[in-house]
């Protein structure tokens, strides 16, 4: 027998894809990216494309704008006259990494925007109400653009009580460092993230960052991001010519994690080395997040689950190419006790979707920096949803 509301649904436009335009706007880094607007009878809802420099190996394949541009006027057919709730359902037929994951990510963000009217933190979790500490990059380097070989010097602001408190003490951290060091002459400027640059090298930067953290009650962390340092079995650390087999690295990890009282580590080892990772794990009272190791991907993950590798997981929807696969990696993430940190890109845009998802999901932290319009575009929309939700409270972060 039909349903009633199923007859009727079929037969609404409410909910149909009108039509579909692709254009090209600025990154963070003044490269061409592309944006997607999707025009539906409840408006026109768009979404772009971030992508990363220290991008791992197990990431979703990109295509270049171009190819995209070009085949935009055949797969735009496949979308018109469709329904939003189906565009996953489409891009997954015709497979994310021929549609190239950039293009098929902002379909799906798209969508989502159209379903939820620009609510989707509200359409994934209508009772959501508990918001993500941001985690601010403060001084980086790497594939960054920097001095140092570690690629970020970040603060989490652990003893704000609101959104907005937790952004003041971040910005505050970054304008300290900012002015001490450009009063010694030491600094070099801002990086892709808007995180300071300085003629420091690792240790100094972290210890740096460190005092001027613990003047606004923060903590510190860092992001690794050791693929980029490792070649041939070693990690290299250019400043201080020091080159680390694993299990120095392990040491040296280890070591900071005590000194400075790190409350986060991100990619302290190569995107395949599981072992060390649990081994770190096991030894250190930290959260030990992984992100090239896991690049979001559902399998990957399981894989560390497994092995006890990591305690906590770097969500970047770019890096699989949709909203409903990262959601299914969040899920087994939760399932398994481990951290999910909703994350920007380095070549990001003022898309304010990871906001959205780090509250509908409940992550406890959002890395998406704290200079720049690319980085505060998704703090405002944090504070934005803030003051719609009833009883908003911040994360309970315990390791
Ligand atoms: C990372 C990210 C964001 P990128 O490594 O975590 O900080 O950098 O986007 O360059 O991969
Ligand atoms: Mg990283």
């Amino acid at each position: 027998m039909l349903r009633k509301t199923r007859i009727i649904e079929s037969f609404s436009i409410d909910n149909m894809i009108k039509d579909l335009e692709i254009s090209e706007i600025y990154n963070a880094v003044k490269e061409k990216t592309i944006k997607i607007s999707m025009k539906t009878e409840k408006g026109i809802f768009t979404a772009s494309a971030p992508s990363g420099s220290s991008e791992g190996e197990y990431e979703a394949k990109t295509l270049d704008n171009e190819i995209i541009i070009k085949n935009f006027p055949e797969i735009k057919k496949k979308f018109i006259g469709k329904r939003e709730k189906n565009v996953e359902r489409i891009i997954e037929k015709i497979g994310i990494e021929k549609i190239g994951a950039n293009l098929s990510l902002v379909l799906s963000i798209a969508a989502i925007k159209a379903l939820s009217k620009d609510n989707i933190y509200k359409f994934l979790n209508k009772k959501s109400n508990i918001f993500p500490y941001p985690l601010g990059n403060v001084i980086g380097g790497g594939a960054h653009k920097g001095y140092t070989s570690i690629q970020e010097f970040l603060v989490l602001p652990v003893r704000a009580e609101t959104v907005k408190e937790a952004i003041k003490i971040n910005q505050s951290i970054w304008k300290d460092v900012g002015k001490f060091i450009k009063l010694r002459e030491i600094s070099l400027g801002n990086n892709y993230e808007g995180a300071w640059t300085c003629k420091l090298d690792d240790v100094k930067s972290l210890d740096l960052v460190s005092h001027i953290a613990e003047n606004h009650g923060a903590r510190v962390g860092i992001d690794v991001a050791a693929y980029e340092i490792y070649k041939k079995g070693k990690y290299y650390y250019k400043d201080t010519k020091k080159k680390l087999s694993p299990g120095e690295q392990l040491e040296f990890i280890l070591d900071l994690i005590k000194t400075y009282r790190l409350l986060y580590v991100e990619d302290p080892f190569h995107e395949d080395d599981f072992k060390h990772f649990s081994e770190l794990t096991k030894k250190a009272r930290c959260l030990i997040v992984g992100d090239d190791i896991f690049a979001t991907d559902s399998k990957r993950l399981k894989r560390g689950i497994k092995k006890k590798a990591g305690n906590g997981i770097i969500i970047k929807p770019d890096q699989v190419g949709s909203v409903s696969r990262t959601l299914n990696t969040i899920e087994i993430a939760k399932k398994a006790n481990y951290k999910t940190i909703v994350s920007h890109r380095s070549r990001d845009t003022t898309d304010t979707f990871i906001a959205d998802l780090a509250v509908a999901t409940e992550s406890p932290i959002i890395k998406c920096g704290i200079h720049g319009k690319e980085r505060t575009s998704k703090l405002k929309r944090l504070v934005q949803i803030w003051n719609k939700v009833k009883k908003p409270e911040m994360a309970k972060i315990n390791i």
